[in-house]
């Protein structure tokens, strides 16, 4: 191996390491280096079709730029450690220097990125030891077999600091930290939950392939490569802009007005005709209108723009906000971090963009604005589109089950009706009884009111059995409350939310 390439491996090495090095004190944060550049990366795209993937693709695309950023982290503080011994070659400096300066210039770099003076410490300091480990090897010097096992230490401590930084977050885990939905946590639900719970379930189909009428996985979209961490004891709300009096509310404020319990719907514009960025949970919160009243919303005020603590903001109209909900458990559970916690909106009826996480602010606008979608091309911030999903097809000889969900926002769902000859002919599928309707969270769980109504913001499950022997196409479509039929106009998700039915060829 030439002197360069040992050069080039011990300098990757070290990048590795400042990696690992980070990682074990920052996690995977927006404090991670990593996480950092993906950030970076992500606001340097002014291409509105790269920021359509991300929507688009949702957390699929997550994993992938963490990857590309790992990358050029590795490039870059490998390049760093390069510029250090190069720097130390030039000015003829003794080894023990230019180590120091590899974790030196290493640590100050990431610094910079993410502002965590502690994991950059630690970061420079693995970087360099990897180069000081390399000995003859990184400077050039001395015999060949020597250099070969410095070499060798050199990638053998790298990997030794991958292997520590990933030990950490398993360790957590085998702890029995609390995953992304919180679940694994032992927490006593509240009664009145469990019983709402338990009715989505009984009036849930049990179809293969598709979520009960709670879901088991909800989607997330986000357009951040790690959750903010959002302190709740330094977390507040405020009310600005055309307000008579600004306000601003803790979580024990929030949490201390009545609450209510509500099923809600969520679909990502992103989301394709059959895709599966649409989902349910009971959420609990407080209506954002009593706050509005408080803060006392001045006549020329059209508009709000919620803000985050992720830097996300999104802006729409006043009224949209009527029934809007501050949410800060999702199924009896503390509002998981990847869904916005302490708190986030959740808007009736609306795309998902605008059901802002991780809300910090509610802006109140004398002018329309534009919000962090709709700079990069999305038109999202309207009332969702009506869909039914064909997530459930099962063929058993000649006997064929289909199924899924429909939502229409709140126009509500009427029907849902299902073709098997490619859209000729129609007929109605069954429908799930409609979910109950918003609860007072103080309500008694054996109130036979609290399960009372209909969610006027809720999907509902359909499913349709019949017999067939040859091939064909099945084709759903939902219909609303007031007979409109889910369109069957062809459009893809970008830029303001997937048009079309969802079909499938069945062969029996
Ligand atoms: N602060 C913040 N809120 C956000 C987003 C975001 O990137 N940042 N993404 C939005 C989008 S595009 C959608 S579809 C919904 C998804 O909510 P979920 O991740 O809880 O399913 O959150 C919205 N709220
Ligand atoms: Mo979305």
């Amino acid at each position: 191996m030439s002197v360069l390439r040992r050069r080039v491996a011990v300098a990757t090495a070290s990048g590795v390491a400042v990696a690992a090095g980070t990682f074990l004190v920052a996690g995977f944060s927006p404090r991670w280096v990593v996480v950092a550049i993906a950030q970076t990366v992500l606001l340097a795209l002014p291409d509105a079709a790269l920021a359509a993937g991300i929507q688009g693709l949702g957390s699929a695309a997550q994993p992938l730029l963490v990857v590309g950023a790992a990358g050029l982290a590795v490039a870059l503080f490998g390049g760093l450690a390069l510029l250090a011994l190069r720097i130390g070659r030039v000015a003829d400096r003794e080894r023990s220097e230019v180590v120091f300066l590899v974790g030196a210039l290493q640590a100050l770099a990431a610094f910079l990125l993410a502002v965590t003076p502690a994991a950059a410490v630690i970061g420079g300091a693995l970087g360099a030891a990897v180069v000081g480990l390399a000995g003859a090897s990184a400077t050039g010097t001395g015999e060949v077999s020597r250099a070969r096992r410095g070499l060798l230490r050199s990638v053998g401590a790298a990997a030794a600091a991958v292997g520590l930084a990933g030990a950490g977050p398993i360790a957590r885990a085998i702890d029995g930290g609390a995953g992304e939905s919180g679940g694994s946590e032992a927490v006593d639900l509240d009664p009145l939950v469990e019983r709402l719970l338990a009715v989505a379930a009984e009036r849930s189909f049990d179809l293969a392939g598709a979520e009960p009428l709670v879901s088991e996985s909800f989607y997330v979209v986000d357009k951040n490569a790690a959750d903010p961490e959002v302190d709740p004891e330094e977390w507040s709300l405020r009310v600005t802009g055309a307000v008579n009096d600004e306000v601003e509310i803790d979580l024990d404020s929030v949490t201390a007005r009545p609450a209510e319990h509500r099923f809600v719907t969520l679909r990502c514009v992103g989301d394709p005709v059959n895709g599966r960025k649409l989902d349910t949970a009971v959420w609990t919160g407080v209506p954002v209108a009593d706050l509005l009243d408080e803060a006392g919303v001045r006549r020329d005020g059209c508009c709000v723009m919620l803000r985050a603590a992720d830097g996300y903001y999104e802006e729409f109209p006043l009224s949209a906000l009527d029934g809007g909900l501050l949410a800060y458990r999702m199924n009896g559970r503390p509002l998981p971090q990847g869904h916005g916690a302490p708190v986030r909106a959740l808007i009736p009826g609306h795309w998902g963009e605008i059901n802002v996480k991780w809300l910090t602010e509610i802006e109140v606008l004398e002018e329309e604005a534009t919000g962090y979608w709709e700079v990069r091309g999305w038109h999202g911030t309207g009332p969702v589109s009506t869909v039914a999903k064909l997530h459930h097809v099962e063929v058993d000889d000649g006997a064929v089950s289909v199924g899924g969900h429909a939502y229409a926002g709140t126009r509500g769902v009427s029907a849902v009706e299902v073709s098997t000859d490619g859209g000729d002919t129609w007929t109605e599928a069954e429908l799930t009884e409609r979910l109950p309707e918003a609860t007072p969270a103080d309500a008694s769980p054996n109130d036979p009111e609290a399960v009372d109504g209909e969610a006027t913001d809720a999907w509902r499950g359909w499913r349709h059995e019949y017999e067939a022997t040859d091939e064909h196409e099945v084709v759903v479509r939902a219909v609303e409350a007031d007979g409109t039929v889910q369109p069957a106009a062809e459009r893809d998700p970008f830029p303001s939310g997937a048009s079309g039915r969802a079909s499938r060829t069945v062969r029996p």
